[in-house]
C-alpha cells in the first residue's frame, strides 16, 4: 500500500487490567465489579467465595509475566500499549483517604517496563470495573459521592504516574452503561432508564473532573474519551429507517458529544422529555462539562443495522447489542458483522463532529485457533481482517483525519469480556489456557505475530490493497 500512516503514528495493542491480570487478591487489591462477573459483563452478577472469581483470578498473569510480554510486544515494533490501572489496587473499597502503596508500585514496575522498551503507555482509568465496596456502600454511579472517589482516584494516579503516562482515557466504552449497567454503572440491571441516566450524568462529570485534573497536574498530556463506535445503517433507504438509525446513531454519540462539545446535545431534551426522564444537574456540574477532552478514542468491532419496523427488529435478537444484520455483510465465529469500509465511514463521522484527532484503541477479531502439531499457528484469518481495516485507516488518513495511532485489541490472547472465555483469541501472541483455566500459561508467536510487525516496520507499506 502506498502508506500515509504518519511517522509517529502510534502502532500497538490495547488490553485490560482484569482481563490480563490476574493477581486478583494480591498487593491489596479489592474486590472489583469484575471480579463479581465470572461470566463476563452480560452474565449473572456473582459474589465470589475467596479466591474464586473463575478464569479472570489468574486471567493470563500478565501481573507477574508483564516483562516477557512487553519484551514481545516491543519485538513486534510497538510504540504504544494501551492497557488500564484497576482501581481496586490503588483504592481497594474505592472510598479511603490513602492508596494502596503496593497497587501503586506494580504500576510503576509496569510503565517502566515499557519505558525501557520505548513503548508508551495509554492508560485507561476504569475499564469495565470500579471497587464492588463504591456499589455496596455507597450505591455505584447513582451516588454522586461517587465523582469525588473518583477524582480522588485519577488525581493519585496522575500525581504519580505524570512523568511516565502521558496518553490517557477516562472510561472504557462509556455508552455501554446503556446494555450492561453494572458493568458500566454498578447498578442493578434492571435499573430504570430515570437511574441509569442520571448515573451516567454523574459519571459524565466524574470524567470531566478527570480531564480537568490531567490538564492540571500533567500539562503535557493528552486525555481522551472511549467511545464503543457501533455505527447503525438504516436497513433500507425508507425515510423511516434512516430516521430510526439518526435517533440510534444520537443514542452512543450523546456521549461523545458531551465529552468532547462540553454540553448536553440539545437532542436529548426531547428524548429526555419523551422517556418522562428528569436529571438533577447542578450549575457546577454544568461549568466542569466544559472540560472537554483532547482527542476521541473509540473501539470497532462492528456495524448493524436498524428499521422502524418492529417484525425486522424482532427477528435480530442475535446479536448482543441487539442490531438487525446486514444482509451484505459475513460474520465472525461470534456473530460480529465484519465491515472494513465501515471503520472508515465512523472515522469521518467522528471527525466531522468533533474535528479532534482519533485515536482507535480497539480493533480485531475474536476466533478459534487452531496449534498445529508443530506448534504453529497459522491464524491467516486474522491477518486478513486486520490488514483490510488497516486498509481503511490509511484511507480515512487520505480523507485527511488527523489519526494518533491504532492499537488493536488483545495482541495476546487474553479472557474475553462478553463471554469471560479464552477460547475468543484475538492475540498476535497465544496463551496456553483454555476456558476451564487448564493449561501452562506459555507464549507463543503466532504467524500473525510477524505479519504485524512487518506492517508496523514499513509503516503500513506492506498492507494489502487487494
Ligand atoms: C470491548 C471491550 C474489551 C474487549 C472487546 C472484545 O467491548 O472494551 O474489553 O474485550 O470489546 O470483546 P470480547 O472480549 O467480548 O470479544
Amino acid at each position: 500500500m502506498n502508506h500515509p500512516f504518519p511517522e509517529h503514528f502510534f502502532w500497538g495493542g490495547a488490553m485490560a487490567a482484569n482481563q490480563v491480570e490476574g493477581a486478583c487478591r494480591t498487593g491489596g487489591k479489592g474486590l472489583s465489579t469484575s471480579d463479581l462477573q465470572p461470566q463476563g459483563i452480560f452474565g449473572p452478577v456473582v459474589e465470589p467465595h475467596a479466591g474464586d472469581n473463575g478464569i479472570k483470578d489468574v486471567a493470563i498473569d500478565f501481573y507477574h509475566r508483564y516483562p516477557e510480554d512487553i519484551k514481545l510486544f516491543a519485538e513486534m515494533g510497538f510504540t504504544v500499549l494501551r492497557t488500564s490501572i484497576a482501581w481496586t489496587r490503588i483504592f481497594p473499597q474505592g472510598d479511603e483517604e490513602t492508596p494502596n502503596e503496593a497497587g501503586l508500585a506494580f504500576y510503576d514496575r509496569l510503565f517502566d517496563e515499557m519505558a525501557k522498551h520505548n513503548i508508551q503507555p495509554l492508560v485507561t482509568l476504569s475499564h469495565y470495573e470500579m471497587p464492588y465496596g463504591l456499589v455496596k456502600n455507597h450505591g455505584g454511579w447513582g451516588n454522586r459521592n461517587t465523582i469525588a472517589f473518583f477524582e480522588r482516584y485519577a488525581r493519585t494516579v496522575f500525581q504519580r504516574y505524570r512523568d511516565k503516562v502521558k496518553y490517557w482515557l477516562t472510561f472504557n466504552e462509556i455508552n455501554m452503561s446503556l446494555h450492561a449497567p453494572f458493568t458500566g454503572l454498578g447498578l442493578p440491571e434492571r435499573s430504570s432508564r430515570q437511574e441509569i441516566y442520571q448515573a451516567i450524568h454523574h459519571q459524565l462529570v466524574a470524567s470531566a473532573r478527570a480531564v480537568k485534573a490531567c490538564h492540571e497536574i500533567i500539562p503535557d498530556a493528552k486525555i481522551g474519551n472511549m467511545l464503543l463506535g457501533a455505527m447503525l445503517y438504516p436497513l433500507t433507504c425508507k425515510p423511516t429507517d434512516v430516521l430510526e438509525s439518526l435517533h440510534h446513531n444520537r443514542e452512543w454519540l450523546f456521549f461523545g458529544d458531551v465529552q468532547v462539545r462540553g454540553a448536553y446535545p440539545t437532542y436529548m431534551t426531547r428524548f429526555f422529555k419523551e422517556q418522562e426522564i428528569q436529571l438533577t444537574i447542578s450549575g457546577e456540574d454544568r461549568a466542569v462539562l466544559k472540560e472537554t477532552v483532547d482527542f476521541v478514542s473509540f473501539s470497532y468491532y462492528m456495524t448493524g443495522c436498524v428499521s422502524a419496523d418492529q417484525d425486522s427488529v424482532e427477528k435480530a435478537r442475535a446479536n448482543i447489542l441487539n442490531m438487525v444484520p446486514n444482509p451484505h455483510l459475513a460474520s465472525s465465529d461470534w456473530g460480529w458483522q465484519i465491515d472494513p469500509v465501515g471503520l472508515r465511514l465512523l472515522m469521518n463521522e467522528l471527525y466531522d463532529r468533533y474535528q479532534k484527532p482519533l485515536f482507535i484503541v480497539e480493533n480485531g477479531l475474536g476466533a478459534r485457533d487452531t496449534v498445529e502439531a508443530d506448534g504453529s499457528i497459522n491464524d491467516d484469518y486474522r491477518i486478513h481482517y486486520l490488514n483490510d481495516y488497516l486498509v481503511q485507516v490509511g484511507e480515512a488518513i487520505k480523507d485527511g483525519i488527523e489519526v494518533l495511532g491504532y492499537t488493536c485489541w488483545g495482541p495476546i490472547d487474553l479472557v474475553s469480556a462478553s463471554k469471560a472465555e479464552m477460547s475468543k483469541r484475538y492475540g498476535f501472541i497465544y496463551v496456553d489456557r483454555d476456558d476451564a483455566g487448564n493449561g501452562t500459561l506459555e507464549r507463543r508467536r503466532k504467524k500473525s505475530f510477524h505479519w504485524y510487525a512487518g506492517v508496523i516496520k514499513s509503516r503500513g507499506a506492506s498492507l494489502k490493497t487487494k
